[in-house]
């Protein structure tokens, strides 16, 4: 009898048969892969993730709800998660990062601590609150990016007289997934500050760098990436290049002594998509958080419009194909784990 055509009852004898052994071999933790071996190595990415948009005006009164139920101290950071819909219960927004946004109100002290875990933060609303990064304070303003590197002390605080929130962005899932996480709590909440705001940017925002700095990681040494700088890089770009067909004028954070990333797990983009741009499906196998800055306009993905106006946060899943459309002149903010793919030679593109 040829194998591939077999009798009703044949079939029933071999799957039995299997089943049997299924049972005996799962007794000692042994499992057949050829029952699973096409879910595991898939003609492409199969991912959990869905496209999702969080609009500010939604969420901005539940943060302030927050404010009044319990204080960042309590807390030690007062944040409403973004969980992905396709990864509820897995605190992420992306099968490999996290985000948050965190509010801080005036006169509040978010406590000192350090983790291996990398972190960003994105301004979205508010000015004037503070983060001490390793002894280095820097006052922080809307569309400014700030770097925590992994394992070093930071203590936020807000001396304004306004609410401040940012988004966070951590890779808490990377670190989970290759159990490599540490924490530790500060001496006392607060840092000694020993450097204040601007130093690192004399030090290392000048393309320029101290005679004597010896890199201590792979993260940038620059950890406060001030918006005024970038909007000015942005504008310039437009005014002179023609916009990518996909993406518009972007460019990428990057490490300024080494040109590389800025932080070697998670990649960050700044990019400005000019009035009217219509732009052409793009994908990529890097999930990606965006943070919109300034403009209105909409993510279309999966034959559906994300409409988007300033502080909303959407998140593109890894290879659907999705277009970036402004009906006013936009900034976006992004960030995913591009480094990570590309370090692997994992990463794709598509346009
Ligand atoms: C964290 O340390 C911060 O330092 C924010 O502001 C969000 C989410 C998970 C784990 C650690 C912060 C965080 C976090």
């Amino acid at each position: 009898m040829n194998g591939d055509r077999m009798t009703d009852a044949g079939e029933q004898r071999v799957s039995l048969e299997r089943k049997a052994f299924y049972n005996k071999i799962d007794a000692a933790n042994c499992t057949p892969l050829w029952e699973v071996l096409h879910s595991l190595v898939t003609v492409k990415p199969n991912t959990p993730c869905l496209p999702y948009l969080w609009k500010w005006a939604t969420v901005w009164p539940w943060l302030q709800e927050g404010g009044q139920l319990i204080t960042a101290r309590e807390a030690e950071r007062r944040v409403l998660v973004l969980e992905n819909p396709g990864l509820r219960g897995q605190t992420r927004v992306t099968h490999s990062l996290y985000a948050g946004l965190q509010l801080i109100l005036p006169g509040e002290v978010a406590p000192a601590h350090r983790h291996s875990q990398s972190a960003l933060r994105f301004i979205l609303h508010g000015g004037g609150a503070y983060t001490t990064v390793d002894g280095e304070k820097v006052t922080m303003n809307v569309g400014d990016f700030v770097i925590t590197p992994s394992w070093t002390f930071h203590d936020h605080g807000n001396l304004s007289d306004e609410p401040m929130v940012w988004l966070d962005g951590l890779d808490l899932p990377i670190v989970e997934l290759l159990d490599a996480q540490f924490r530790e709590d500060g001496a006392s909440d607060m840092q000694k500050v020993e450097r204040s705001s601007g130093t690192n940017l004399a030090r290392f925002g000048n393309t320029m760098k101290p005679v004597e700095y010896k890199a201590r990681s792979r993260t940038s040494p620059l950890f406060w990436y001030p918006y005024e700088r970038t909007r000015e890089a942005l504008e310039t770009l437009r005014d002179q290049d023609d916009a990518h067909v996909c993406w518009g004028h972007k460019l990428q954070y990057t490490n300024p002594v080494t040109g590389d990333w800025a932080i070697p797990t998670m990649g960050t983009f700044m990019q400005m998509l000019p009035s009217g741009f219509r732009g052409k499906p793009y994908q990529s196998t890097d999930s990606t958080v965006y943070a919109v800055v300034e403009g209105r306009g909409r993510c279309v993905i999966n034959g559906q419009a994300m409409e988007f106006g300033p502080k909303d946060v959407f998140v593109c899943p890894s290879w659907m194909p999705y277009t970036l459309e402004a009906d006013e002149q936009s900034v976006l903010f992004s960030y995913s784990d591009r480094p990570v793919q590309q370090a692997l030679d994992l990463w794709r593109e598509k346009f």
